[in-house]
């Protein structure tokens, strides 16, 4: 496929999530030469200056170039050397540089002077700030012991405080991105395959011949490298299904969209199965020779047959049966995508296993147009002492709950520092790096009502979040484009390492979070795990320990190295898997062990009361949740979000496009206002919007009360008896109109 034609696939891709808004740099007022003028006419006498990095807008990490000319912030562009933008970025990565010129950004370290959330601070300096903190630190280890405090984090700086936590003796540290987000399909690829799927995804999409997408909205969840890879699919004529109960982007490129009645995946994977195994469309000599369980599988799939799912997941038996042949003619180049984020339901471990074992039978793990085996850059560590041992961890708060879970539950940690009167350790003191808990954990009030039982809330952030209005103390980061961070080491086809050096000068009284978790160390003795000089000599020591440098880096920004194994399993090699039998886990030993259906199957959720509806939610693609809403740069591509409503729903309600509405859950919990998008493209029970907008901290002025926040109105949570993920879609809205 020529370049420019994969280009203009990406371009469409982008275009048709982006409700055709301009992509590329040309968006980037101010830092790019104006239409018709010639560039290097333009630059000629101009001084310009290229630092490499990697992206801090999403977690896809692209590395990439930031451009300064005459002194002043100019444009960032993909680095062609990585894999995971191939030189492109993505809108939300070219608008990175909104992230450092935002004027609503935290300048300054703040101590809270008034009650918890009134948000009355005195500026501070560092040192007052580290002194407060490693006060209320020993006080709390004093107490309670040291692994009463926790830390929760998102992104890159958090690594420093992990660093910092587990030297003072807490191992508690919890990330949203795993009980929130693709926890349930990492356990799910673990229990089936002996691996996870890890990030960014091991997917093999540019060599597919069939992807099938269950909910997963590429396009508008705008993880780079995947988007240009599903593009070249299309382009190459890769026959695509799309599951889901909304026309999305991704479903305007396949042959077969399927709209799903929300909640039913389940069924629809089982009916494939059966389907599948009925009509021998799968990998015989693969499943013979990897797998564990098929007669055990096939006769607990025996009764799942299309007819069975048809009035389950109104999609008809004789789809289903095309469409599993559609699977079954390209194996093993299928892919059945394994989401992202999964937790929806409360069984969402066994639904993403469902499709797991699918992907098994078509032979996919380990295959060219299934899933490549991965490898990533191994760096010598700097060395530090051993972290000493943490003798109480948040599964004491579970006992015999969740135990699967192989990362610490957020939501656990949150709700376990609500204090009962069974549980002796409650949590005391919290770090937060980089993650809104208010918008992110679901049932807010209860985050708060955590909060108000707290010690001591340290948050570490760029802007003024929500979730710094609660805090003790604030300290202000700089932008990602401010700073270096840890050598990127992402898994991929081929390893490589990747740069994040400074692109300028901290803004205000801002400092990375590596210097910051540095000097907190000092105070509680612990400087002996923060042993490097200088950040340059802490990062030369790592890049050296795989034949480049931090001054070599400088200049190439990413170093592809030596890969020590090929990306697919060879014909017929003996494979011994990570799972209890060596082999591929159709049936689950481990499930069955722990009395979970070794086999998925089936269980149906509550449907939307008379009159109300599923409140669906996901991705736009100029924005990563709410860490963007409030750029200059990419609220000008979207500035509010819109509650998506079938043309049916909104004559009963009589409700008109554009109009603005108030949304109110099962519980009585309301929304923000927000407008309503009268369309074809979503069932007509469920309603769909973005998540990440209806900030309510007045700080952030250019997002303050614009559209609403789906996270307000997730009261009910079904928790994921395997590891604790939390499903956030059994909660169902109805329309408010008399109170707008
Ligand atoms: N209701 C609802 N809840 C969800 C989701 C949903 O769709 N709906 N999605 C879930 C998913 S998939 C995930 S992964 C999680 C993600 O949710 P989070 O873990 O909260 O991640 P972000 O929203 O990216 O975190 C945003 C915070 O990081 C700050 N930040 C940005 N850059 C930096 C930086 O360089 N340094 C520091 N210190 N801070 C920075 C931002 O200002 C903001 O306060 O949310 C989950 N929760
Ligand atoms: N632009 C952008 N891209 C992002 C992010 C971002 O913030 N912005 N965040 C990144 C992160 S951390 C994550 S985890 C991913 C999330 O992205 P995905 O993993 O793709 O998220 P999903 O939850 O699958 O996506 C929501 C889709 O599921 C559909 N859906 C809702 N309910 C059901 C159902 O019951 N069945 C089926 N089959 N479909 C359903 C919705 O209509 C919607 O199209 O996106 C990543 N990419
Ligand atoms: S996908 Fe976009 S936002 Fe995410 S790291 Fe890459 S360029 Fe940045
Ligand atoms: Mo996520």
């Amino acid at each position: 496929m020529p370049e420019n034609m994969r280009r203009r696939e990406f371009i469409k891709i982008l275009g048709a999530g982006m409700g055709g808004a301009l992509v590329g740099t040309s968006f980037l007022k101010g830092f790019t030469p104006p239409e018709g003028l010639n560039a290097s006419e333009l630059l000629k006498n101009s001084t310009i200056k290229k630092t490499a990095t990697y992206c801090e807008i999403c977690f896809w990490k692209c590395a990439g170039w930031v451009y300064e000319k005459d002194g002043q912030p100019w444009k960032i562009v993909g680095n062609p050397d990585d894999p995971s933008s191939n030189g492109r970025f993505c809108p939300r990565g070219t608008g990175g540089l909104g992230a450092y010129t935002d004027p609503d950004r935290l300048k300054t370290p703040l101590i809270r002077t008034e009650e918890r959330g009134k948000q009355v601070f005195r500026e501070a300096t560092w040192d007052e700030a580290f002194d407060y903190i490693a006060d209320k630190m020993k006080m709390i280890s004093e107490k309670w012991g040291p692994e009463c405090i926790a830390l929760f984090t998102h992104g890159s700086g958090g690594d420093y405080f992990k660093n910092l936590l587990k030297a003072y003796g807490s191992n508690n540290i919890a990330a949203p991105s795993y009980a929130q987000c693709r926890g349930p399909r990492e356990e799910a690829y673990v229990l089936t395959f002996g691996e996870g799927v890890d990030s960014p995804e091991r997917t093999d999409l540019l060599n597919s011949k069939c992807i099938v997408l269950i909910g997963s909205h590429i396009g508008e969840n705008m993880h780079n490298g995947q988007v240009q890879e599903f593009s070249e699919a299309v382009a190459n004529g890769a026959s695509v299904i799309t599951v889901d109960p909304r026309f999305s982007t991704a479903a305007s490129k396949s042959k077969y969209w399927l709209p799903i009645k929300p909640a039913t995946d389940t069924a629809l994977l089982l009916a494939w199965i059966h389907v599948i195994i009925e009509e021998e469309l799968y990998d015989k000599e693969y499943v013979e020779k990897y797998t564990y369980g098929f007669d055990l599988l096939k006769e607990s799939v025996s009764q799942n047959t299309p007819e069975w799912a048809y009035p389950i997941t109104t999609i008809k038996p004789h789809i289903i049966r095309e469409t599993a042949r559609e699977m079954g003619k390209h194996v093993p180049a299928t892919i059945i995508h394994p989401g992202r984020h999964v937790t929806w339901y409360g069984d969402d471990t066994q639904r993403v296993r469902a499709g797991a074992i699918l992907n098994a039978l078509l032979g996919s793990w380990g295959r060219r147009g299934g899933f490549f085996v991965p490898a990533k850059a191994h760096l010598a560590k700097y060395p530090m002492p051993k972290f000493p041992d943490s003798h109480k961890d948040w599964r004491q708060a579970y006992p015999g709950k969740y135990p699967l879970a192989s990362l610490a539950l957020a939501s656990g940690i949150c709700d376990a520092t609500i204090p009962t009167p069974e549980r002796d350790c409650s949590f005391k003191g919290w770090f937060v790096y980089g993650t809104n808990l208010i918008q992110t954990l679901p049932q807010p009030e209860k985050t708060i009502e955590a909060i108000q039982a707290l010690e001591l809330l340290v948050v570490i952030d760029i802007l003024p979040s929500e979730i710094t209005g609660w805090a003790d103390v604030i300290l202000p980061e700089c932008t990602y484009l401010e700073r270096y961070d840890d050598v990127r080491v992402s898994p991929a086809r081929i390893p490589t390492v990747a740069l994040r050096a400074p692109a300028f000068e901290p803004q205000f009284n801002t400092k990375p979070a590596s210097w910051m978790a540095k000097e907190l160390s000092k105070r509680l003795g612990l400087e002996q795990y923060f042993a490097w000089e200088t950040f340059e000599e802490y990062l030369d020591y790592q890049f050296k320990s795989v034949g480049t440098s931090l001054e070599e880096m400088k200049q190439i920004g990413v170093k592809k190295l030596e890969s020590d194994h090929p990306i697919y399993f060879l014909n017929g090699e003996d494979y011994e898997f990570s799972t209890p039998t060596g082999k591929i886990e159709l049936y689950s030993t481990t499930l069955a062990e722990h009395g979970f259906d070794p086999v998925p199957k089936y269980t149906a959720h509550p449907e939307p009361p008379e009159g109300f509806y599923r409140l669906l939610y996901g991705r736009a693609p100029m924005h990563t949740f709410g860490r963007t809403t409030n750029n200059p740069l990419l609220a000008d591509l979207m500035d509010e979000n819109e509650v998506w409503v079938n043309p049916k729903v909104a004559n009963k309600w009589g409700l008109h496009h554009q109009q603005y509405v108030i949304l109110e859950n099962q519980d009585g919990k309301r929304s923000n206002k927000i407008r309503v998008k009268v369309t074809e493209r979503i069932r007509h029970d469920a309603v769909y919007m973005v998540h990440g907008f209806g900030h309510t901290q007045s700080k952030m002025r250019r997002s303050y009360m614009k559209g609403a926040d789906d996270t307000q109105l997730i009261s009910r949570v079904d928790l994921d008896p395997i590891m604790g993920g939390t499903g956030m879609r059994g909660n169902f809205v109805t329309f408010k109109t008399e109170a707008v």
